[in-house]
C-alpha cells in the first residue's frame, strides 16, 4: 500500500549573509518534523532553499562590487555546508534563480493574468527595502518607518501590476474560519483575522525600477514582485507550471506544513493562501509560526550584527547537542534567549549525565561481567514490567507531544522516563546481583537495554547521529521504516542486544568553559587547566574552603525542577543558610530530613531558580552513580569545621 504523504517546507532564506543560528532554528524545525513524521510511517517532501531576487540583494551586490548573481552564489556553500552539518535532510534545496523556478512563476502570473486577476495600474507609496514590503503611509508626507523592522522606507512611483487580492477577503475569512488548525499556534489567527477584516488593498506585484528578478510575462520592462515570487518556490519546486510534471505535484501538495517565523505571517496567512485560490490550488495545511531566537532579549539578526555563527557551535559541540537545546529549550510558539552557559549545562546536565550516563554505566558493568549478548526473558519481575508500562505511557505522551509540535514538551516528558530507568537501574543493583543473581543480572540489564532502545528511536528526530550511536552500541541497526513508532507502541520486550564498548556519548562540558563560542584566550585557560591538573596545592588552599557540618532542619522539593531539593542547614552558632542540592533522583526530602552533613559554607551565593543557595553538600559517588552524603563518623556539633 502507497504510504501516506507528508511535505514540509522551510522559508527561503535571503542570499545576503551566511545562515545564522536563527536561520538553523527554522531548518531545524522542519528537519524534525520531517524525520518524526518518517518514524510515524508517512513518506516525506523536505523542501528548503535561498531567496535571491529583489532590490535588497541587488544593492547588496552592487556594494561590493559583484554582479547579483555572483553575489548571490558565493553565500550557497555555506547554507549547503551548515545544513550537512546539522544533519538536515532535505530532499530539495530549490534556489530562486533556478530557470525551472523562473518558468513555473512565470506560468502562474500568466494563469491568473488571462482570467483578469492581475491588472496594470500605478503605485505610488512607500517601500522597505530590508523587508522587501510595501509600507502604507497614512496621511503623512514624510517616510514612515517601516512597522515591522522600525527602518525608514523609501519613496516609490511606478506603473505596477496589481494582483487584485481584495476580491479574496472573504474566501479568506471564510477559510480561517472552517480551518481553525490553519495557524499554529492559534493566537496568531486572531491578529491574521483583525488584519483581513480591516480591509485588503490589491497587492502590487511587480517592478520597474528594479530589473534582478523573474520578468513579468509579455512585458519584461516589469519584474515579479520578490515577495510573490519567494511564494511561488513552495509549489514550483515540486513541478507546478510544468505538465510533465503534475502528477509529483499532486502527490505532494498541499503542503502539510510550512514553517516560518513570526516577521513574515502576513506573506504566508494571506497573500500567499490568496495567490493559492487564485490559481485554482488549495492553501497548506498548517502553518507552524515560531517565536525568536534572542541574545539578551535582542533578536538575532544580521543587521543587528548579534549573529551566532552555527559552524563554531558545532565545532564545539557537536551539531546534535545543538539540535537537542533548541528543540529541548525554546518553545517554539515563544521567543528564547540563547547563551552558550546555558547550552552546556543543558549538554552536561540532560545529555551526558542523565542519558549518557546511563548508558555508559550499563555497557561498562555488562562488560565487567563478561556479559555483551543480552537476551529477553519469557517472564518478566514486577519492576522491569513497571518500567515497561511506563515506557508505553512516555510512548503515547510524547507523540502527542511531537504530533501537536510541543517538541519542549516531548521531551521534557522523555527525560522524566530517563529519570525513571535511571532510578530502575539504582534501585535493582545489578552491581550486586551481578555476583549473587546471574539471572536477575541479565533481566535489569535487557530491561535498561529495552528502554534505551526506546529512548533512542523517539529522540532520533532531534539527535539522529547521537542516537545511531547508541543503538549501535546496544547492536540494534536503526532504521527508519522498521523503528517506526507504531512498532514501539505494539512492542513487547523481545529483543536480543549485542553490547558494544564505544567512546563516551556526550561529554560533559567543564564548569569553567566560558560563556563565548569565539573567545580568543580559550587554548590558553586550557593549557593553564592542564597544567594545575598537575601540581599540588598549598596548605592556604586548603584553608580557604570553610567546610562545615550542619543538620538539615527543613527539606523540600523544588517544583520546577526535577533535580533539586532546597534545604535550611543549621551550623549552630554560624546560624542557618539555605543550600540546594541536585539528588532528588536518589533522595526524597524525607530521607534527608534531620540528617548531619558536610557543606561548603564560604562558597559565593549562586541563584537556583530564582531563589538563592548558600552553600555545597558534599556527596561521595558510588559504583552505581549514586550519591551518598559525607558524614563525620559520630555526632558533632552543628558548626564544626573540618581541619
Ligand atoms: O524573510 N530567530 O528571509 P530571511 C528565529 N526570504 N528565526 C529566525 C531568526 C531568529 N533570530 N532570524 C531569522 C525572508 N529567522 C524571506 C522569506 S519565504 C517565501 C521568504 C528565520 O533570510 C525565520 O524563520 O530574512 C524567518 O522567518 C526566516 O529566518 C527569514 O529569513
Amino acid at each position: 500500500m502507497a504510504k501516506e504523504t507528508f511535505y514540509v517546507t522551510t522559508p527561503i532564506y535571503y542570499g545576503t549573509a551566511k545562515p545564522h543560528l536563527g536561520s538553523l532554528y527554522s531548518t531545524l524545525i522542519a528537519d524534525v518534523v520531517s524525520r518524526w513524521q518518517q518514524l510515524s510511517n508517512k513518506q516525506t517532501y523536505f523542501l528548503t532553499g535561498t531567496d535571491e531576487h529583489g532590490q535588497k540583494i541587488m544593492q547588496a551586490a552592487q556594494k561590493v562590487g559583484k554582479t547579483p548573481q555572483e553575489f548571490v552564489d558565493s553565500f550557497i556553500a555555506a547554507y549547503q555546508e551548515a545544513w550537512n552539518t546539522y544533519h538536515i535532510d532535505y530532499s530539495q534545496f530549490i534556489r530562486t534563480t533556478d530557470p525551472r523556478h523562473i518558468q513555473r512563476v512565470q506560468a502562474l502570473i500568466s494563469k491568473l493574468i488571462k482570467q483578469g486577476d492581475i491588472y496594470k495600474g500605478s503605485y505610488d507609496g512607500w517601500y522597505c527595502t530590508p523587508c522587501e514590503t510595501y509600507v502604507t503611509a497614512g496621511s503623512a508626507q514624510d517616510a514612515p518607518e517601516c512597522p515591522s523592522c522600525g527602518r525608514e522606507t523609501q519613496k516609490v512611483s511606478e506603473e505596477s501590476y496589481f494582483f487584485k487580492l481584495s476580491a479574496y477577503q472573504d474566501r479568506l475569512l471564510e477559510w480561517y474560519k472552517t480551518h481553525p488548525e490553519f495557524i499554529v499556534p492559534k493566537e496568531r489567527t486572531n491578529e491574521v483575522i483583525s488584519f483581513v477584516e480591516s480591509g485588503l488593498k490589491d497587492l502590487s506585484m511587480s517592478r520597474t525600477t528594479i530589473s534582478w528578478g523573474v520578468p513579468f510575462p509579455n512585458d519584461p520592462e516589469h519584474v515579479v514582485y520578490v515577495w510573490v515570487d519567494a511564494l511561488c518556490n513552495y509549489i514550483t519546486a515540486i513541478g507546478y507550471g510544468d505538465p510533465s510534471e503534475n502528477k509529483e505535484f499532486e502527490k505532494w501538495w498541499p503542503a502539510n506544513l510550512q514553517v516560518l517565523g513570526k516577521d513574515i505571517v502576513r506573506f504566508h496567512a494571506v497573500y500567499w493562501p490568496a495567490l493559492l485560490m487564485a490559481a485554482d490550488l488549495q492553501p497548506p495545511k498548517q502553518l507552524l509560526v515560531h517565536g525568536w531566537i534572542q541574545i539578551n532579549k535582542q533578536k538575532m539578526s544580521k543587521s543587528r550584527g548579534n549573529v551566532v555563527d552555527p559552524m563554531e557551535l558545532a565545532k564545539e559541540y557537536g551539531a546534535d547537542p545543538v539540535r537537542y537545546y533548541l528543540m529541548r529549550k525554546i518553545p517554539v510558539n515563544t521567543d528564547g534567549d540563547f547563551s552558550t552557559g546555558d547550552l552546556e549545562r543543558c549538554i552536561t546536565s540532560d545529555l551526558a549525565n542523565d542519558l549518557g550516563n546511563l548508558l555508559h554505566r550499563m555497557v561498562s558493568l555488562a562488560d565487567r561481567y563478561g556479559r555483551h549478548t543480552i537476551a529477553p526473558l519469557a517472564v518478566w519481575a514486577q519492576p522491569a514490567l513497571d518500567l515497561r508500562d511506563a515506557s508505553w505511557d512516555a510512548i503515547e505522551e510524547y507523540k502527542s507531544h511531537m504530533e501537536s509540535h510541543e517538541f519542549h514538551l516531548a521531551l521534557a516528558r522523555l527525560w522524566k522516563f530517563i529519570n525513571q530507568v535511571n532510578a530502575y537501574f539504582h534501585e535493582q543493583e545489578p552491581w550486586k546481583a551481578a555476583k549473587s543473581d546471574p539471572a536477575k543480572f541479565l533481566e535489569i540489564l535487557s530491561a535498561t537495554c529495552h528502554s534505551l532502545r526506546i529512548i533512542a528511536s523517539l529522540l532520533w528526530p532531534v539527535m539522529p547521529e547521537k542516537m545511531q550511536e547508541l543503538l549501535e552500541s546496544l547492536g540494534h541497526s536503526f532504521d527508519r521504516e522498521k523503528d517506526s513508532i507504531e512498532s514501539l507502541e505494539l512492542g513487547t520486550w523481545h529483543q536480543t542486544f549485542l553490547l558494544k564498548k564505544m567512546p563516551t556519548l556526550f561529554v560533559k562540558i567543564e564548569e569553567s568553559k566560558v560563556d563565548s563560542v569565539d573567545k580568543a584566550d580559550k587554548p590558553a585557560e586550557k593549557e593553564i587547566k592542564e597544567e594545575s591538573k598537575e601540581s599540588y596545592i598549598k596548605i592556604d588552599d586548603v584553608i580557604k574552603v570553610d567546610l562545615r557540618v550542619g543538620t538539615i532542619t527543613s527539606a523540600e522539593s523544588v517544583p520546577e525542577s526535577d533535580k533539586l531539593i532546597k534545604m535550611q542547614v543549621d551550623f549552630g552558632d554560624l546560624g542557618s543558610k539555605q543550600i540546594f542540592a541536585g539528588v532528588r533522583k536518589w533522595y526524597h526530602p524525607e530521607d534527608l530530613l534531620g540528617k548531619q552533613g558536610t557543606f561548603v559554607v564560604n562558597l559565593k551565593p549562586r541563584k537556583m531558580l530564582g531563589q538563592v543557595s548558600e552553600g555545597m553538600m558534599l556527596f561521595a559517588e558510588d559504583e552505581a552513580g549514586k550519591l551518598h552524603p559525607v558524614n563525620p563518623e559520630g555526632l558533632v556539633p552543628n558548626g564544626v569545621r573540618l581541619r
